[in-house]
């Protein structure tokens, strides 16, 4: 019957997409990437809009200037890679308009810059050969297409651009555009793993099309590129072509995210400071102590971490990233089996006071994060005898744990359901 067809239906889809996201799931941490002409102001990604700057004048100021001169994408994706990083998802185009490649539609491009040359196809090398999975970031939004509606709902909101209210508009033309360059991406640089649009909006074109035709995309994606993994910003329900995963932006859910009902893989984008792209003054720079708690909170329920760096105009990472990158790798170095295939613990699993859980299902070993160290005793409740050994993660050194006489029936040292190992990890930098 038709219903049992459909539910079979339903089911090989999403077998289907946990297979494509099999590796996404245990890798974990990824880096992002935010890089465009607005390194140059150097005062946020969205500087063209904030401060309402004319594109021309934008193209004058930024794209005539355009030189990074110490690119180097090998740098990058090692210092990805060191940090534990597994993914690396760069902006191609931003909502600026301005391509890193040099596509065939549109003449703002990197290779049209002084710097003269094509972005992307040395940072898709360089990423290859360090082991990373490439994501492509893709802007529905390109503030500089002329075709590109400038309306009252985004993106310049009650601040006039240039080319607000503009006559000559044409969705139409503008959907093939971005099709057109996406086929591009999805072509010539191989295979693609992963793709974040960013950002749809239930915007009309009066006639019952949507501004992006969302689902067009989607099926064009997924015919050139099978096993992409594609996020949720096209605003497309699951059963057209739909999405992959979630994508909370700089902040953390307070459990594991639900759709009808279901958890669904998510992913949480965050920035060291407050922009995503390079900003030389902001001030508000998290600590590695305090990113490396983001990451484990967030495998804790069941998510991954996509943090995110700012290249400057000249090419290289600012300071304030590397020394952070690095000290995240330092962690990496001793704790990455507590994040590699980790996933949150089953539910009757209880986090102690100041403490994050991970479990690696595959092991079933279960890995209490401890956000403070030294204590005394640390109390498992409910982990009574279900512990076989339990062993710090930095070292390997054994932990010896008892049942404490004192303690109420439920109050134990020891571990839950299932779980043979206990394993512990410090989460502090190394000492300097
Ligand atoms: C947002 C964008 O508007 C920001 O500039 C940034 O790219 C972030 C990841 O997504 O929607």
């Amino acid at each position: 019957n038709i219903f049992a067809q459909q539910d079979a239906w339903k089911k090989a889809a999403v077998d289907k997409q946990q297979e494509r996201l099999k590796w996404w799931t245990e890798d974990r941490f990824g880096m992002f990437i935010h890089w465009g002409l607005y390194a140059l102001p150097a005062r946020h990604e969205w500087v063209q809009n904030m401060e309402s700057i004319a594109p021309d004048v934008y193209e004058e100021r930024y794209f005539n200037l355009f030189n990074p001169d110490l690119y180097n994408p090998q740098d990058w994706a090692r210092m990805a890679k060191n940090a534990g990083m597994k993914y690396v998802v760069l902006t191609t185009k931003h909502h600026e308009g301005f391509s890193l490649w040099d596509t065939k539609f549109s003449d703002f491009n990197a290779a049209k810059t002084p710097y003269k040359k094509d972005l992307l196809k040395p940072f898709v090398e360089a990423c290859r050969k360090e082991g990373l999975k490439i994501g492509f970031y893709y802007s529905l939004i390109d503030w500089h297409d002329k075709n590109f509606t400038i309306d009252q709902v985004h993106p310049l909101r009650n601040k006039p651009g240039a080319r607000d209210g503009n006559k000559d508009r044409d969705m139409a033309k503008y959907r093939t555009y971005i099709k057109n360059q996406v086929r591009e991406l999805l072509t010539n640089y191989g295979k693609i793993d992963l793709l974040f649009w960013d950002f749809s909006y239930p915007g009309k074109d009066g006639k019952g099309k949507d501004d992006w035709d969302s689902e067009g995309l989607a099926k064009l994606a997924r015919s050139l590129q099978p096993d992409i993994i594609m996020n949720d910003r096209l605003d497309l329900m699951e059963d057209k072509w739909g999405w992959d995963y979630k994508t909370p932006e700089q902040f953390m859910p307070n459990a594991w995210p639900e759709y009808n009902g279901v958890k669904v893989p998510w992913e949480t984008c965050q920035t060291f400071s407050g922009s995503w792209g390079y900003h030389r003054d902001e001030n508000t720079w998290k600590s590695a102590n305090q990113l490396i708690v983001m990451l484990i909170e967030t495998v804790s329920k069941g998510g991954n971490l996509l943090l995110n760096v700012g290249p400057t105009a000249r090419g290289n990472f600012d300071y304030r990233a590397i020394e952070r990158l690095q000290q995240i790798g330092d962690w990496m170095t001793f704790n990455s089996r507590s994040i590699y295939g980790c996933t949150a613990a089953p539910d009757n699993y209880q986090a102690p006071k100041n403490t994050f859980l991970t479990y690696n299902k595959e092991t079933n070993r279960l890995y209490i994060h401890l956000l403070q160290y030294p204590f005394k005793t640390l109390y498992l409740p409910d982990y009574k005898g279900k512990v076989k050994y339990a062993q710090f993660l930095h070292d390997n050194s054994e932990l010896k744990y008892r049942e404490s006489p004192t303690a109420k029936s439920s109050e134990h040292m020891a571990i839950t359901a299932g779980a043979n190992d206990l394993i512990m990890d410090l989460p502090v930098v190394k000492p300097n």
